[in-house]
């Protein structure tokens, strides 16, 4: 196996004997070939968005659910890949029966995989990242894109299931994808299609944001219990609102208390959400607390999406996936006529009983998205004005294990006073339980909601930058990012799309970064590296 499209990656370089993740080398080549089946895939779709013909919902659907599978920490399940991979055959098949001409096409469009999974994971071995024989910078801008296809098809299913989507936004993943095919591609063609993803990512980002407030209102400052409640309870992780809102639903008059976890923190925020009394509260830290926090626990959790880690034994039983999400002997929870049956969950937990006391109350506030705070632009915009908020920051991205995300706790504690800290996606999870106290008459620390959420961010900074007569650039705003995952790159590639400069990024640079691929990157949006949380600060701090 050689898989490095995470942070995380073995010794920065990549892993190739077992992911640090818990991946195994079957499971990582099972998911090369599925991702060779998705590039025959898209190759056919490309062409017939070539001859003017359309490409069918299913067809996409597909396209991004498999992609969404191999994002880092969703699916570790071998059996899962072998169903996807007979799928793609299927899906494959169906489409070249839709294009006139089916001579001289790359070979994974002729692809047919074999049924038994061995040969499908030698073959698996023959197609992987290092397959073939390129320029590492034109592999570097390769993966790249790849990866934030991975990240876009995340928002994109998401929106999908409330019903939201963009019609070029789905195309493009047949269009780029197919484009990874072609080995005469120059450096520069893969670099503007990295730009266009970033570009069709704001959209794509853009389409959630609208699904999630128009389904579920738009959030409001909302106060969060983050301490236990006596009673049987359901922990709901990962992303997806539709999940929690159903699972909400279904749990109604039970007597089970619906906690949130991760990504979903920022849902306790949304009107349509937060009317059921039974979501009482947010329970534990980042993804990477899980396995300790999860441990003997007295009910039972359930995984909308990433970033799920190896389960425990002592908690095996009473953790549950669905959608995209799957570990081998976890018990999974399928979509039947687009419902989902949370029954074996909600019996579970009864069973389990839950906690037996409540814990002393302990809360924090969430819910400050686009509508919120440009609601108080005006305010904000004097607050700035008068000399009573200096500077911005958004301090946001992924968590992860490593000592060196300290930096990001360091560094939300030193911002001085008189700054205000807007954060999202599950790296606030390092600081959003400290006390920052008040700048002009707002919490210094606004939360901005999940990963997807940095579209509210960027429209916040777009109009508060219109508001000044400045361009993004020139307000006294820092973007402070960790990154994890494949989600995290395609927002940086939306953010570099968008022309903003000056980001500083941590915990580590991607491993799939070229050193030629870094400097163009550094060169064109000077992207800095973290240091240390001293020096950015003063840094910053110094250019006003
Ligand atoms: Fe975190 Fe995991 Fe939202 Fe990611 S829970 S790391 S970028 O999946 O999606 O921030
Ligand atoms: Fe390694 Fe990350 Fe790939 Fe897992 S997803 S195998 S940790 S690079």
């Amino acid at each position: 196996m050689f898989c490095f499209q995470c942070e995380q990656t073995a010794g920065g370089k990549g892993c190739t004997k077992v992911g640090v993740c818990g991946k195994d080398s079957r499971v990582a080549t099972l998911q090369d070939l599925l991702l060779y089946q998705l590039k025959g895939i898209a190759y056919l779709g490309s062409k017939i968005l070539a001859e003017g013909k359309k490409i069918d919902e299913g067809t996409t659907k597909f396209m991004m659910d498999a992609l969404f599978s191999t994002l880092t920490n969703v699916n570790f399940d071998e059996k899962r890949f072998v169903r996807y991979i007979l799928e793609a055959d299927s899906v494959k098949e169906n489409l070249k029966n839709q294009v006139s001409n089916l001579d001289n096409l790359p070979a994974a469009v002729y692809y047919r995989p074999p049924e038994d999974v061995e040969k499908m994971i030698a073959d698996g071995k023959k197609v992987g990242i290092l397959a073939d024989d390129i320029d590492e910078d034109i592999r570097s801008l390769r993966e790249l894109l790849i990866y934030g296809l991975k990240g876009m098809a995340a928002y994109a299913h998401h929106a999908y299931r409330l019903g939201y989507k963009d019609i070029e936004v789905n195309n493009f993943f047949f269009t780029a994808l197919a484009n990874t095919l072609d080995s005469n591609l120059s450096a520069d063609e893969l670099y503007n299609l990295c730009m266009e993803l970033g570009k069709k990512n704001f959209k794509c980002m853009e389409i959630l944001d609208k699904a999630h407030t128009k389904t579920f209102g738009h959030p409001q400052p909302t106060e969060v219990l983050i301490s236990r409640k006596k009673g049987p309870f359901i922990i709901v992780s990962g992303h997806d609102l539709k999940d929690l809102k159903e699972l909400l639903e279904q749990t109604e008059g039970k007597g089970i208390n619906i906690y949130t976890h991760g990504e979903m923190l920022p849902a306790h925020g949304y009107p349509e959400l937060k009317k059921y009394k039974h979501l009482v509260g947010n329970y534990g830290g980042a993804w990477q607390d899980q396995q300790k926090e999860f441990d003997g626990i007295p009910g039972c959790i359930l995984m909308t999406t990433n970033c799920l880690q190896k389960p425990r034994d002592s908690y095996k039983d009473r953790i549950f996936t669905t959608g995209v999400v799957g570990f081998d002997g976890v018990a999974h929870i399928e979509e039947v006529n687009g419902k989902k049956d949370f029954t074996p969950i909600i019996q579970k937990a009864l069973e389990l009983g839950g906690w037996q006391e409540d814990e002393e109350e302990k809360k924090i506030l969430v819910g400050f998205a686009h509508n919120t705070v440009l609601g108080v632009a005006n305010k904000i915009i004097e607050a700035v004005k008068s000399g009573q908020i200096k500077h911005f920051f958004l301090i946001g991205g992924c968590d992860g294990a490593k000592p060196g995300r300290n930096y990001y706790t360091e560094f939300a504690e030193k911002t001085p006073k008189d700054t205000l800290i807007l954060t999202l996606a599950c790296g606030k999870y390092r600081f959003n339980k400290k006390d920052f106290g008040i700048v002009a008459e707002f919490p210094r620390l606004l939360d901005v909601g999940q990963c997807n959420d940095a579209y509210s961010a960027i429209i916040i900074a777009i109009e508060l930058a219109k508001a000044f007569g400045v361009d993004v650039n020139e307000l006294p705003l820092t973007l402070v990012l960790s990154w994890f995952e494949q989600k995290a790159v395609a927002i940086l590639l939306t953010l570099l799309s968008l022309g903003i400069k000056n980001i500083y990024l941590g915990p580590s640079l991607p491993a799939f970064v070229s050193p030629n691929i870094l400097q163009v990157l550094v060169e064109r949006f000077n992207i800095k590296p973290i240091s240390n949380p001293e020096n950015d600060l003063n840094e910053i701090l110094s250019k006003k």
